[in-house]
């Protein structure tokens, strides 16, 4: 059951992208998830990014660690490189990858125990260390592969699906991203597709740590009532800041807007992202506001999403490190081993 391939036959009128791939060349294997389960969403919102956004598979690399949430890099992307790391290692495995071969797209795809329990400590050094990666953390409170038990990011006072009520302060990804210096946060939920697929293509775009938290119900073990990673809760609670259009650097502006009715910024590669505010008092571009807000607004039980958080110049660790802007797995031997003259002389430097 685990491994059931799609069948390969297209339909030969499927759309296709600027560099000639359809929409189906960035599925991958049919998944086994249950039915109706949040993550499938995040499959599919990160399919029609990647498709909108003309990459080209095999320049992806994704990687995950263990969980139902990242046995999905199986459903996506069948074309790309792709690593199911140990539970909780992802992102060091990532940080390695990305400093091997600089130029593939990494997307880190987690869950909330693989990152906020076993790997917080990985999750940590990956944003502080500003791996230019998409980290995305598929949150649905609980351990859904191992049936159910609360997870790190489960809300104090929420109920299992058998009535315990968790007793044990929740821990806020958002909230550590934007404190360990992530440069691109957001918090999506896995039922609003026209929100997701935005951010996820801003975050591709983006030079530094992007990160999303997407709230993704496990309607397995964490849909009822008193729980608050429900698809009904979430709904009920959504405090969205901002919509945002993502547009490429190749895109033709095609929609004008009225004076201050968006705020755009530029990111480095060209691409913009346009906010329409929903909420006269957020701005973006402030870290420590933006922590303030989210806080404010998740003590009165809301659910705040959107594009929290962003630095348009941020740099990553190849920049950090000043490292060759010939990926290191192109480098020849004599580059990467220069001889013992060489080595000689950095000891010098350094006595
Ligand atoms: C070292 C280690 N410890 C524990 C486990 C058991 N285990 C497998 S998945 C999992 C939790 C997964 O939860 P999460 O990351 O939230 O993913 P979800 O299934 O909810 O998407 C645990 C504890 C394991 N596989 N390896
Ligand atoms: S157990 Fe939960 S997280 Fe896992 S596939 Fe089922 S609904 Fe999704
Ligand atoms: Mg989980």
């Amino acid at each position: 059951m685990t491994y059931l391939a799609k069948p390969r036959l297209h339909h030969p009128s499927l759309t296709e992208n600027k560099v000639g791939y359809t929409r189906r060349d960035y599925e991958g294997k049919i998944s086994t998830l249950c039915a109706g389960c949040g993550h499938d969403s995040i499959s599919a919102a990160i399919i029609q990014a990647c498709w909108e956004l003309d990459i080209e598979p095999h320049r992806v690399a994704k990687l995950s660690g263990i969980g139902c949430s990242s046995k999905t890099p199986d459903y996506f992307l069948g074309a790309s490189h792709g690593f199911n790391t140990v539970h909780g290692r992802m992102p060091s495995v990532l940080t390695g990858a990305n400093l091997a071969n600089r130029e593939l797209l990494y997307l880190g795809v987690s869950g909330d125990g693989d990152s906020a329990s076993i790997g917080l400590g990985q999750f940590a050094h990956a944003m502080r260390r500003g791996v230019n990666m998409v980290y995305i953390v598929e949150n649905n409170g609980v351990y859904g592969l191992t049936k159910g038990q609360f997870s790190a990011t489960a809300d104090q006072g929420s109920k299992s699906k058998k009535g315990v009520v968790n007793s044990d302060n929740p821990l806020d990804l958002v909230a550590l991203a934007l404190q360990l210096g992530a440069s691109y946060v957001a918090r999506g939920f896995s039922g609003d597709k026209a929100q997701l697929v935005p951010l996820i293509k801003g975050a591709i775009a983006h030079g530094g740590a992007a990160f999303i938290d997407i709230v993704s119900p496990c309607v397995a073990f964490n849909n009822h009532a008193g729980s608050t990673k429900s698809y009904d809760y979430v709904r009920e609670h959504n405090e969205a800041v901002s919509r945002i259009d993502f547009i490429s650097a190749r895109d033709e502006i095609t929609t004008s807007y009225a004076p201050g009715e968006v705020v755009e910024v530029v990111q480095h590669d060209g691409s913009s992202l346009r906010f329409r505010k929903l909420r006269e008092d957020y701005d973006p571009t402030d870290r420590y506001a933006a922590l303030s807000y989210m806080n404010a607004h998740q003590a009165r039980g809301e659910v705040v999403t959107g594009l929290l958080y962003l630095d348009p110049l941020a740099t990553d660790l190849h920049v950090a490190l000043n490292t060759s802007e010939t990926p290191l797995n192109r480098l020849d031997a004599s580059s990467l081993c220069p001889g013992a003259q060489a080595l000689d002389k950095v000891n010098q430097s350094l006595r």
